[in-house]
């Protein structure tokens, strides 16, 4: 959910804004997805709805909006603010482990122990940097770099530097940029990179070290900084694009690759393209239609309710085939 285009042309961004407040607040704080993700669809149907809500009852037309969410928005319109919202701001415990779990590496539970350890801000944990393991004080050491966005413009060059080094390995690589970046928005808060290779395979025994030469090279041009974690398949780490030529400095990003199955390809891309929401929704679909989705594979279920053997895709547009969905392009798959 980009909170910057909320802001330029969503005439509901104020409604989206205390939405996704109190989603945030459920996952950091209270770890219930559930209300999570109830919000967070909310903020997304009033993100695409044309015009300025009027009412709660305007707002329960919406698919994605029920009778709780429907109150609140009475009581904004009414009284310009949410009686659980001020609360949550009184609560010095609640916004402090919201604070936390914006450093990378920090979820709910450790920043509940480090609230519990009496750490309230980030700048307290500056001075506690021995409690945080290795990922965690990466995220710490490139914090305001990573509150940033990154502009659609350089997550171009980013892309383009990352293929480039990738086909001097070996040209039949394959890569690509989903996550936000291929939803089309105007900025992304990190790079989500798939790769994959004619030789790998979900069937294939051979453990790649595909993924490990990769990283391996984007570390020796020193465009990978730091590993937040490497495994086969999964790379986390921290990336920063070559100095300008008038010698200013690239913020530091966060990105990740994940190597995928030659033959997992469409449904990993259909997966980390997003959103989340749209993921949920879409797999919830496809189980209506007698499928199971998920990021490596879609299966027919049975009438014995037992999943059969993957289907061949050889495209995202396959995917929809199978479950009688029309094709939605990326760029409209934000909620
Ligand atoms: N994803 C998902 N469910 C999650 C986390 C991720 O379905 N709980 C999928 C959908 C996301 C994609 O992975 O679009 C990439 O995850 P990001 O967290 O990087 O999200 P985005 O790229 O969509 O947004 P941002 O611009 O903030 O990185
Ligand atoms: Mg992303
Ligand atoms: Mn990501």
């Amino acid at each position: 959910m980009s909170k910057r285009k909320a802001e330029t042309e969503n005439p509901n961004a104020e409604f989206c804004d205390f939405l996704m407040e109190l989603a945030n607040y459920e996952k950091n704080v209270n770890r219930a997805v559930h209300k999570y993700n109830a919000y967070r669809k909310a903020a997304g149907v009033l993100a695409k709805h044309p015009t300025k809500i009027k009412s709660g009852a305007e707002a329960k037309q919406l698919d994605g909006i029920g009778e709780k969410i429907a109150k609140k928005i009475d009581e904004f319109i009414k009284t310009g603010k949410l009686d659980k919202l001020e609360k949550i701001h009184a609560d010095d415990h609640s916004m402090a482990i919201n604070e936390l779990t914006k450093v990378t590496g920090i979820g709910p539970a450790a920043a509940k122990k480090l609230v519990g350890e009496g750490i309230m801000s980030i700048e307290d944990l500056r001075k506690n940097v021995n409690k945080l393991n290795h990922h965690q004080q990466i995220g710490l050491k490139h914090f305001e770099d990573f509150e940033k966005r990154i502009p659609r413009e350089e997550m171009v060059e980013l892309q383009n530097l990352v293929l480039k080094q990738i086909h001097e390995i070996d040209k039949t690589y394959a890569a690509e940029v989903c996550g936000s970046f291929r939803r089309g928005a105007e900025s992304s808060g990190d790079i989500d990179f798939l790769l994959t290779h004619p030789s790998y395979t979900s069937t294939s025994k051979k453990r790649p070290t595909l993924l490990h030469d990769v990283v391996k090279k984007l570390e020796e041009i020193h465009f990978i900084t730091d590993t937040l974690s490497l495994g086969d398949t999964k790379f986390m780490g921290v990336c920063q694009l070559p100095k300008s030529a008038d010698g200013t400095e690239h913020s530091f990003r966060r990105i990740d690759i994940r190597l995928i199955p030659y033959d997992q390809y469409h449904c990993a891309l259909l997966y980390f393209t997003g959103s989340d929401v749209f993921n949920i929704n879409m797999r919830k679909e496809a189980q209506e239609q007698g499928f199971i989705l998920n990021e490596y594979t879609i299966r027919p279920v049975g009438s014995t309710g037992v999943p059969g053997e993957p289907l061949p895709v050889a495209s995202e547009e396959d995917i929809f085939d199978y479950i009688g969905k029309k094709y939605v392009e990326p760029s409209k798959r934000n909620a």
